[in-house]
């Protein structure tokens, strides 16, 4: 018995609604942000759907979620991390009565997960604002959006107490500094933005997270809700000081977010920035209040690693949502990011030793160009040997923190299934252990078929990691 996977270890996959569902615009929905981005955070914002946002139809997950579930399901998924479209609910954000239809197709998508014994882990935000929020708000530049998500928390809490007892507030909550409008609704230019504007936004949505996780544990007292990070891992470029202290600065810009939800209160080194900067937040006694109610866990995604240099000629690379310099010891993927299992076992390590709360992995994976080739008995798949070598180096690096005796609760790989990708919105980078055939042209019969990982995944599940390649 080699496997330190604790036995209710819920191991899983991840999406988010927008960069799956499609039925943009069906049964009520709302327009959300990623209606109107059809190139993803770098590309312009269109104002309408156009026909070239591969989002609009999405894998088409809206109608054929029983299919994909019951394929969840053959690999013994014990989690499914989806997010529920905030649009779907409420379509203008501000809606005072929720969307029944939407409600509707939420209880039988949690359904059909509870039906092969997998829990939905669900979060409440994942990149999908509604649009008329923008437009009529400034998203949330505006505090009357935290009363806003508060309804939509609230109807969500209530309606699917008994079906979720998983919950994430905000994805990848620490990237509105960097994608203000897809994070946070926010019209203005990134460029126009001042920073006290910025961390206003940031410090609604972090009062915001806080008092939905007040009313989580209040309606659902059984439920577990935490914060989810981006995890930007980085290491200084040299043992130089400077880039020591660059980095240990970089690296705030994460932890931050993480010390306010787990210890309820601005660390001083941000308020000095503000003081430092002029930054003017409006920090009430009553939000202090409110941030007070920390979280049961942190939630963080993790793809790779960046090094940070005092010195800025040296040569950068890509990274999710974060530039960094190149780090000579590690190799890239197609789209730039430095693949680094052992920064995972760090980044762990470094959660735990700071905030000492249980750890949900909830997005790991490799986005690559995956060709599908006639199979040994002419079904169709991907030899997808180079995403098992990233996800196994992973997983082993995973075992190895838990070995430590740091409480990781699961692991749901990012984009289980193919998915339209979100900082470029194209089909072509694939995480899935599925083929969703449909390409960047729009074109495809949206059909799946298993990978090579499918069955490599099924066994790792059905094993608890005994079949890892350690
Ligand atoms: C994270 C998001 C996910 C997912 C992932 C992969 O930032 O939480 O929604 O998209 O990144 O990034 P991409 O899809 O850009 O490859």
């Amino acid at each position: 018995m080699i496997s330190k996977f604790p036995t209710d270890f819920l191991w899983g996959g991840a999406v988010a609604a927008n960069q799956c569902e499609g039925a943009y615009n069906e049964d009520g929905k709302g327009l959300s942000v990623q209606d109107v981005m059809p190139h993803g955070i770098r590309g312009e914002i269109t104002e309408a759907p156009t026909e070239d946002n591969l989002k609009l139809k999405g894998i088409d997950f809206y109608h054929r979620y029983k299919e994909d579930i019951a394929l969840f399901a053959e690999m013994g998924f014990k989690v499914f991390r989806t997010s529920i479209a905030w649009s779907r609910i409420f379509p203008n954000g501000d809606d005072c009565t929720p969307n029944e239809k939407g409600l509707e197709f939420y209880d039988a998508l949690f359904d059909e997960c509870l039906k092969y014994g997998i829990q939905p882990l669900v979060t409440l935000s994942h990149y999908e604002p509604p649009l008329q929020l923008a437009k009529k708000y400034n998203g949330w530049l505006d505090r009357r959006t935290i009363s806003f998500f508060e309804r939509f928390a609230e109807t969500v809490f209530k309606r699917y107490k008994d079906k979720v007892k998983y919950w994430l507030t905000f994805n990848e909550i620490n990237a509105i500094l960097k994608a203000p409008f897809m994070c946070g609704a926010i019209l203005t230019d990134k460029e126009q933005l001042s920073e006290s504007q910025l961390y206003t936004a940031m410090h609604h949505q972090l009062v915001a997270s806080a008092s939905v996780t007040k009313m989580c544990h209040e309606i659902i007292p059984d439920a577990m809700i935490g914060c989810m990070i981006l995890g930007v891992t980085v290491y200084p470029l040299t043992p130089s000081p400077d880039d020591m202290i660059k980095t240990m600065l970089r690296d705030r810009e994460t932890y931050q977010f993480a010390h306010i939800h787990a210890r309820g209160e601005y660390p001083g080194y941000l308020l000095r920035y503000f003081k430092k900067n002029n930054i003017k937040v409006n920090i009430t006694d009553k939000d202090k209040e409110i941030l007070k109610n920390t979280v049961d866990f942190i939630s963080f995604s993790y793809y790779s690693s960046i090094c940070e240099s005092a010195d800025d000629k040296a040569e950068r690379t890509g990274g999710n949502l974060s530039k960094g310099f190149v780090n000579p010891y590690l190799k890239a993927s197609d789209w730039g990011w430095q693949i680094d299992p052992k920064g995972l076992r760090y980044t762990l390590t470094k959660l735990y030793d700071l905030y000492s709360l249980p750890l949900f992995i909830v997005e790991n994976g490799l986005g690559a160009e995956d060709v599908l080739i006639e199979g040994p008995n002419g079904e169709k798949t991907v030899n997808d040997d180079y995403r098992i070598d990233y996800l196994n180096s992973h997983l082993v690096e995973l075992e190895k923190a838990i070995d430590d005796g740091i409480p990781v609760m699961g692991y749901t790989s990012w984009g289980c299934i193919d998915i339209i990708s979100a900082s470029t919105a194209e089909m072509r980078k694939r995480y899935g252990y599925i083929y969703v055939d449909r390409n960047d042209d729009g074109k495809g019969t949206f059909n799946r078929y298993k990978k090579k990982s499918f069955e490599w995944y099924k066994n790792v599940i059905k094993t608890n990691g005994e079949s890892l390649k350690r």
